[in-house]
């Protein structure tokens, strides 16, 4: 009797080419494995793919030959149904992926003489709340001030003849705005679009961009930038400013506040102005990407 059995098994096992029904038994001739929700029609149930945290996930020793494999990563507020493709896990869901989108956007023209501050962001993605561009406590607006451009005077730290980074930061010679995602949208910051600086003969020389995700510690992003030499409105054409290799500023939730600073220094008079200048289209853009 055994035997009859076992040799039942095999002959159903080969004629059937492996066909797994689960809650029926009678899988479609399509599928390979047919979960139902139901035996009976009463009682229901669903399809729960291996549920891991990211560090689970990570621990997942996937090779190029595992592509297609799913998992649902539990990691609140955003938690997201995931494939292997064969080199990454690629998010299936949530499915409102946008990539380099504007989270932010300044217009200078049409400012007067150095603008307000807080100065709003004309576009604001509806993903991040921004805080608007601020000037930093050491600064001033005691000049005319140049329209069309947002900025300050007073850069100049009297009494120091050494003008440096150190010294700015010490004494709130910077201008900030910050970025917090909103609740359930993960933002990676990518890049500050191409901007142009307008300055003063005895206006700051150079600068540095810097983060900070505690809004007290704050890091260099690149080198000091040598702002250039034109004084007058065409002002110094910047290059963008790359933010996708930042790990801090990758996949930031609404926990998260970044500020973004722009520490001045090298002013030779307190008269001195630096401005975020007018170009064709918007002044100051910062793009990122959401899900
Ligand atoms: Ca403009």
């Amino acid at each position: 009797m055994k035997f009859f059995v076992l040799i039942s098994c095999l002959l159903f096992t080969y004629s059937s080419v492996a066909q797994v029904g689960i809650n029926t038994t009678n899988p479609s001739p399509a599928a390979v494995l047919e979960v139902n929700s139901s035996s009976n029609g009463t009682d229901f149930g669903g399809f729960m793919p291996p549920r891991v945290t990211p560090t689970e996930r990570d621990a997942i020793p996937v090779t190029t030959a595992d592509e297609g494999m799913l998992v649902y990563v539990i990691n609140p507020p955003n938690s997201q149904l995931q494939i292997w493709d064969g080199s990454a896990w690629q998010t299936l869901f949530p499915q409102n992926i946008e990539f380099s989108a504007v989270l932010a956007a300044w217009e200078v023209l049409g400012v007067p003489a150095f603008g307000p501050s807080p100065f709003d962001a004309a576009t604001t993605s509806p993903s991040v709340t921004i805080g608007g561009l601020t000037r930093g406590g050491g600064l001033t607006t005691s000049g005319g001030g140049s329209n069309d451009s947002w900025g300050a005077d007073g850069w100049f730290v009297v009494g120091f003849p050494t003008q440096t980074q150190a010294l700015s930061v010490t004494n709130n010679r910077f201008v900030t705005f910050t970025i917090t995602p909103n609740f359930g949208v993960n933002v990676s910051l990518t890049t500050i679009e191409p901007y142009n600086i307008r300055r003063s003969g005895t206006g700051p020389t150079t600068g540095i961009w810097q983060y900070s995700i505690n809004g007290t510690d704050f890091f260099d992003i690149g080198t000091p930038i040598i702002w250039g030499p034109v004084t007058t409105a065409p002002g110094n054409d910047q290059s963008a400013i790359d933010l996708s290799g930042i790990a801090a500023l990758q996949n930031l939730t609404s926990t998260t506040t970044v500020t973004l600073r722009i520490v001045n220094w090298g002013a030779t008079g307190a008269g001195g102005t630096w401005y975020i200048n007018n170009i064709n289209g918007n002044d100051l853009i910062v793009k990122g990407n959401l899900r």
